[in-house]
């Protein structure tokens, strides 16, 4: 009982504090959008995040881009692909740490068509 207890409270806890996380409210592209080309990945947090981590991935594996945003905790966030990215499915991931100091992270994705 008293176990049964403590899980209710620990996903309590945890459901309070995902609640009060900024996940990206807007992300350049958009997530499941399809566009032709891509200038630059954005993403826009309603509290400052410090994005430790980021990896864009293309139909042809992981493709490196360059931070524009240092570690910095930031409510805009942006990066730049290499130019004329080939067509197909794309996928961001990252890591970051909420402005309490706790991690998250979150995914998006987008389709190049021309
Ligand atoms: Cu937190």
């Amino acid at each position: 009982m008293r176990q049964m207890a403590f899980a209710l409270l620990v996903l309590a806890a945890t459901s309070t504090s995902v609640l009060a996380h900024s996940k990206p409210e807007q992300t350049t592209p958009a997530n499941e959008t399809t566009v032709a080309t891509v200038k630059a990945i954005e993403m826009r947090f309603d509290d400052p995040m410090r994005v430790t981590a980021i990896t864009l991935a293309g139909p042809d594996g992981e493709i490196s881009i360059e931070r524009e945003t240092g570690m910095d905790a930031v409510t805009e966030f942006r990066a730049l692909p290499p130019a004329d990215l080939p067509n197909g499915a794309y996928r961001v991931d990252w890591r970051g740490l909420s402005s309490d100091g706790h991690p998250m992270q979150g995914t998006f994705g987008f389709t190049v068509a021309e």
